[in-house]
C-alpha cells in the first residue's frame, strides 16, 4: 500500500506543541525551523508523537505540512521512551557516563513502537518517495520501512552521538539495531569518526566489507557520512539587534552589578556537564581564585525526561551542589549561583547570552551541542568568550573558543579562568573567526546537503 506523500519526515516528535487554545503552535528548536520549509514546498508529511499518553489524534494539516500523529499509552512511554529510548540508549551513546539500564520488555516496546511508525509511514509515502529518519528512539524504522516499501529512498540521521565499537556491542540483540539503521541509503552522523565508528560495526558484528564511506548489504549500497548540524543564524542575529532584546540584557547586567557573568545554559541532562561546572565554580571560589564580589553563574537548566530516576538524581545533586555553594560564599542578596530551572523563550535566552562574559558549555559528551553555537550566533557585538568541551561535535567547528576537557576540573577551571583573563581585543578576534564558520554554515545548509546526497546515493 502507498500514499500520495512523495517527502515524508519520521521522527519522534511532530513539530508541534498544544496551544492553550487546544489548538496547535509551531515547535521551536532547529530541526523545525530547517526542515519545515522544505516539507511545506514540497507538500510534504511528517509522522510523530504529540507528546501526550494515549492520544488517538486524527492526522491534520498545518501550515502546509500534513501531520500524522502516532498514538503513545503510558505504557509506551515508559518502556519505549523513558526506558530503552532514555534509559538504555542515550546513556550507552553517551560514553556510558551514566550506567544503561536493560530490560527485555522495553526493548519489545521499542522495536513495537518503531513498527508503528515504520507502518504510519509506509502508507504515507508515494511510491519512490524521500523519507527522512530521525535519531535514536526510531533506529529500526529503516529496515522495517524497507521491508515493505523498497521502492522508497531512505535517509537516516543521528543527532547524538554513535559509539566506538567497544561499548556498541555491550547493547543486547546489538545487530537487530545495526541492521535497522542499514536499511537507510544514506545514515548520517554529526562526525566523521561516528560514521567510521558505524561501519567498523558492520564489519565486525555483520561479516561486512565497508570501503571508504559505503558498504554493501542485501545487494545494496548504504553510505555513512558526517553532516554535522547547525543553527538558524537569521533568527538568532535578529533577536540579538532587536532593542528590546538588548535593553533585556543591559537590565540583566545592571541588576547582577559589576560582576563578570558566567552563564550556563542546558537542558538538565547527566551528559551536559553541568555537576563538572559547578564543582569548577566551586573551587574556583574556595580557592580565592574569584570571589562572589567578582562573579557570579547563571545556569539556566531546562526541566527534562524529569520520570527518568537518572534525571531525578541528577536534579537533587545539582540543586544540593548550588546550595552548598550558595550557603558557603553566599551573602545577603549577593548569590554566586544563580539556578533557574525553567525552560526560557528565545528571546531572553539571547538576552542572556548577549549579557555573558563568558559561555560555559561543559558536556561530557554531546553529538553537537547548539547552545555553543546560538552563543556565538548571538554576539554581533564581537564579545563574550566562549569555554567549550573538546566532547563536542562544536569543539570541530569551534576551535577558537577555549577549548576544554570537562572530565578534568582542573583543566575546566584553566579555561574558566584563561577566558576571564583574556584582553577584549582577544576575545574579539576569536568571536570574528567563529561567527565566520557560523555563518557559513547554517541549518538550512545541514539540511540540504544531507537532501542532495541523500538524493545522489541512491
Ligand atoms: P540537545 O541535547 O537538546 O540536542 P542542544 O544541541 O544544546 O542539546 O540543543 C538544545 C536546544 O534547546 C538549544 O536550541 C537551546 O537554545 C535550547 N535550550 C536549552 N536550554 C534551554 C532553556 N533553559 N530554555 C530554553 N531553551 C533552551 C540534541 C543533541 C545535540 C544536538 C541536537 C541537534 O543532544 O548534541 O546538537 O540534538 O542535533
Amino acid at each position: 500500500m502507498s500514499g500520495t506523500y512523495q517527502f515524508v519526515v519520521v521522527a519522534n516528535r511532530l513539530p508541534v506543541d498544544a496551544a492553550e487554545d487546544g489548538g496547535w503552535t509551531r515547535s521551536p528548536g532547529g530541526l523545525v525551523t530547517a526542515v519545515h520549509p522544505i516539507v511545506r514546498r514540497l507538500g510534504g508529511a511528517w509522522v510523530g508523537w504529540t507528546g501526550g499518553a494515549d492520544e488517538e489524534a486524527e492526522p491534520f494539516d498545518f501550515d502546509g505540512m500534513h501531520l500524522h500523529p502516532v498514538g503513545l499509552s503510558a505504557r509506551d512511554i515508559d518502556r519505549f521512551y523513558e526506558g530503552q529510548s532514555n534509559a538504555t540508549i542515550w546513556p550507552l551513546f553517551h560514553d556510558a557516563v551514566e550506567q544503561p539500564v536493560h530490560h527485555r520488555e522495553w526493548r519489545e516496546a521499542y522495536e513495537a513502537v518503531n513498527r508503528r511508525f515504520a507502518d504510519a509511514t509506509a502508507a504515507l509515502a508515494a511510491e519512490g518517495a524521500t523519507v527522512w529518519v530521525h535519531d535514536y528512539q526510531l533506529m529500526l524504522v529503516p529496515a522495517m520501512l524497507r521491508e515493505h516499501r523498497p521502492d522508497l529512498r531512505i535517509g537516516f540521521f543521528l543527532h547524538i552521538p554513535f559509539p566506538p565499537v567497544e561499548l556498541f556491542m555491550q547493547l543486547p540483540r546489538r545487530a537487530d539495531l545495526l541492521r535497522g539503521l542499514l536499511g537507510a541509503d544514506l545514515v548520517g552522523f554529526q562526525r566523521p569518526l561516528a560514521a567510521q565508528n558505524f561501519l567498523q560495526l558492520t564489519e565486525r558484528l555483520l561479516g561486512l566489507s565497508p570501503k571508504e564511506d559505503r558498504v554493501e548489504v542485501d545487494g545494496r549500497t548504504v553510505t555513512a557520512r558526517a553532516f554535522p548540524i547547525s543553527i538558524d543564524v537569521d533568527e538568532i542575529e535578529e533577536l540579538a539587534n532587536d532593542p528590546e532584546v538588548r535593553e533585556q540584557a543591559r537590565h540583566l547586567r545592571q541588576e547582577l552589578g559589576d560582576r563578570r557573568l558566567l552563564l550556563g545554559v542546558d537542558r538538565l541532562d547527566y551528559t551536559k556537564g553541568i555537576e563538572q561546572r559547578l564543582k569548577a565554580f566551586h573551587e574556583l571560589l574556595r580557592d580565592g581564585t574569584v570571589t562572589n564580589e567578582e562573579a557570579v553563574l547563571v545556569q539556566v537548566a531546562t526541566p527534562s525526561r524529569l520520570r527518568v530516576a537518572q534525571y531525578q538524581q541528577l536534579r537533587d545533586r545539582v540543586e544540593l551542589e548550588v546550595g552548598r555553594i550558595n550557603g558557603e560564599f553566599g551573602d545577603v542578596g549577593r548569590a554566586p549561583v544563580h539556578y533557574l530551572f525553567q525552560s526560557r523563550d528565545r528571546a531572553e535566552l539571547v538576552a542572556m547570552y548577549l549579557a555573558a562574559d563568558v559561555m560555559v558549555v561543559s558536556p561530557l559528551r554531546d553529538g553537537m551541542n547548539l547552545v555553543a553555537k546560538e552563543y556565538v550566533a548571538a554576539r554581533v557585538d564581537d564579545g563574550g568568550a566562549l569555554v567549550l568541551s573538546e566532547f563536542t561535535g562544536a569543539a570541530a567547528e569551534l576551535d577558537e573558543s577555549f577549548l576544554v576537557n570537562p572530565h578534568d576540573v582542573e583543566d575546566l577551571k584553566r579555561g574558566m579562568c584563561a577566558a576571564l583573563a583574556a584582553s577584549p581585543q582577544d576575545l574579539a578576534g576569536r568571536m570574528r573567526t567563529m561567527r565566520a564558520v557560523v555563518h557559513e554554515h547554517t541549518v538550512d545548509r545541514w539540511a540540504k546537503e544531507f537532501l542532495d546526497a541523500l538524493a545522489d546515493v541512491s
